[in-house]
């Protein structure tokens, strides 16, 4: 069995169960100390501070839980909140079994569950289902002696790992029932087959705790709460042979102080601000919960990170062909039908499954602030073009991903098919640009030429390769129009990375647009594959094409 939180550590995983470490710590000479957890929580700060057991107190379950110590958590609730805390941690926890929640029946079934949850040990007390807490009111009436040994010898046999622990709890000398009778019922627990006993006293001073250790003289380990005479050094208990200490509640109690305390300052000040230097970040909450380790497994276990696309969007020019629209924002930002133009490809990028979308900003970037995007930014707009942008984003390029232009818009079928086909880098073209060169009043601006015509032919899916785009093709040669996106694969994104880093060196990347990078690519002996759409997308160059958008949309 290995430790989790050696896992989320780093460490060497703990081969030794964890009953088989809790017995250890019982047997063995030296006294041992084990601290109080209510949850999962508290549970690895009780193993992340160096305590090599954990104690599953009754009283700070259920105040954990807003009940009563009274048995009014039913035990499968009970056995919820040991499961979070057991998987949590890789130390052995020693329960708070109560009374065993009924007779010999219900304490094999406690038994048998316990151990399925690598639970090492259970605590059962002598009192009656259901029980009070021992530090309440007057003095509760005991078990009845070979009732209570029964237990015992039922839980013991039952019991699957030699290792797991039974530890009898002898409640005698609460209830005022004298040292005699303490004595004589941690005889009969222990001949019954209990592997400690728990003596408890709920008075200030350990006389009687020492007294029945010295009387006891270590028949079988014995184990201490000192929760009622606190101020006895540990030295005196070791002196005394006590094997092991519980401290009992006191996560539990400086929880309900902490949570006053902040809950107050908050409550009062109406701000965080009192507050924040003195709790824990929610960083330290991560590292607590182990969320480093689930990172790692993710990029061990979940299918290839490649099947999620980023998104890389450039935005960073004015569009200075829509005038005073484009005073205070670009033109990116411009409302087309209550939205603006940014926002709806965001949208439709994150319909088709792409979260992860970066802004290259230029002219009025503060004016793109959408929360969910990453942001980089081309400081150089105004003397430069869009390679210069994409290269603000050159980190991103580190991985499949989508290139576009932040004016234009389109169907979200377009982006469907773009994201399915195959090839490195894929370039959306309109082969119906000729139409829209007629209707349009805007300038039809990139075209491409390709090995193969646009098909009409449905069942042709042979793929098309660009063979030249921008300026050089000239419009008798042109088979469509790149409409402003293009997809990477991994392999298509390092070509692109390798090409902007190549043109950066060469002095061409700040005049340069997309074809120009597209032409070197081809002539570099890539391929550039196209896929065909017909109409149904528009750029936004002028107030024209604003009025076009109101009909696409
Ligand atoms: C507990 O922590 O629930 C205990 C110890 O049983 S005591 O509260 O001292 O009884
Ligand atoms: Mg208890």
């Amino acid at each position: 069995m290995t430790s989790n939180l050696a896992l989320v550590e780093g460490r060497a995983p703990v081969t030794m169960s964890k009953a088989a470490r809790f017995r250890e710590m019982l047997t063995q000479s030296s006294l041992d100390f084990i601290m109080e957890a209510h949850n999962g929580l508290s549970a690895r700060v009780v193993e992340e501070t160096g305590f090599s057991g954990i104690w599953a107190s009754g009283l700070s379950m259920s105040a954990a839980l807003g009940v009563r110590d009274n048995n009014e958590a039913s035990w499968t609730q009970v056995m919820e909140v040991l499961e979070f805390m057991s998987d949590a941690t890789s130390i052995p926890i020693l329960v708070d079994g109560d009374t065993g929640y009924g007779n010999f029946n219900n304490m094999r079934r406690l038994v048998k569950k316990l151990e399925q949850r690598d639970i090492a040990a259970v605590c059962i007390e002598d009192k009656l289902f259901p029980k009070t807490n021992s530090f309440l009111g007057s003095a509760q009436p005991l078990a009845d002696i070979d009732e209570f040994c029964g237990k015992i010898k039922e839980g013991k046999d039952s019991q699957r790992d030699d290792n797991f622990s039974i530890i009898a709890r002898v409640e005698a000398l609460i209830s005022g029932w004298g040292m005699d009778e303490a004595l004589r019922r941690a005889e009969a627990y222990h001949r019954a087959g209990a592997d400690a006993i728990l003596i408890h006293s709920k008075v200030s001073d350990p006389g009687e705790i020492l007294g029945f250790a010295k009387e006891w003289g270590n028949r079988a380990p014995v184990v201490i709460v000192p929760t009622m005479y606190y101020a006895t050094p540990a030295q005196q208990f070791r002196d005394h042979d006590i094997s092991l200490i519980i401290w009992a509640n006191h996560n539990m109690r400086v929880a309900i102080q902490a949570m006053r305390d902040v809950s107050r300052e908050i409550f009062e000040s109406e701000s965080l601000l009192g507050v924040e230097e003195r709790i824990s970040s929610v960083k330290e909450v991560f590292e607590l919960t182990g969320n480093a380790e689930l990172a790692e497994a993710e990029a061990r276990y979940l299918p290839s990170r490649d099947a999620g696309y980023k998104s890389i969007v450039l935005a960073a020019s004015r569009g200075a062909g829509l005038g005073s629209l484009t005073d205070d924002i670009p033109k990116c930002m411009i409302d087309v039908r209550g939205q603006p133009l940014l926002r709806r490809q965001i949208s439709m990028l994150n319909d088709a499954g792409v979260q992860d979308v970066t802004v290259v900003r230029g002219y009025k970037k503060d004016a793109i602030d959408f929360p969910s995007i990453g942001v980089r930014d081309n400081d150089d707009f105004a003397e430069t073009k869009e390679l210069q942008s994409l290269a603000c984003a050159r980190d991103l390029l580190n991985g499949s991903c989508l290139v576009s232009y932040g004016d234009i818009l389109f169907r979200p079928y377009m982006l469907d098919a773009l994201l399915r086909a195959e090839g490195d880098i894929v370039i959306v073209a309109d082969a119906l640009w000729q139409d829209r060169e007629q209707s349009s009043e805007g300038l039809v601006r990139d075209l491409v030429s390709c090995d193969r015509a646009f098909s009409t032919d449905f069942l042709d899916d042979d793929p098309v390769h660009l063979t030249g785009a921008g300026a050089s093709v000239s419009p008798e040669d042109a088979s469509g129009e790149w409409i402003g996106l293009l997809k990477l694969s991994e392999a298509g994104a390092a070509l692109v990375g390798a090409e902007l880093d190549a043109m950066a060196a060469d002095g061409s990347l700040a005049n340069g647009e997309i074809p120009d990078l597209l032409n070197r690519l081809i002539a570099g002996g890539h391929k550039v594959q196209v896929q065909y759409i017909t109409g149904q997308w528009l750029d936004i160059d002028d107030v024209l094409d604003l009025a076009r958008a109101r009909n696409i949309l």
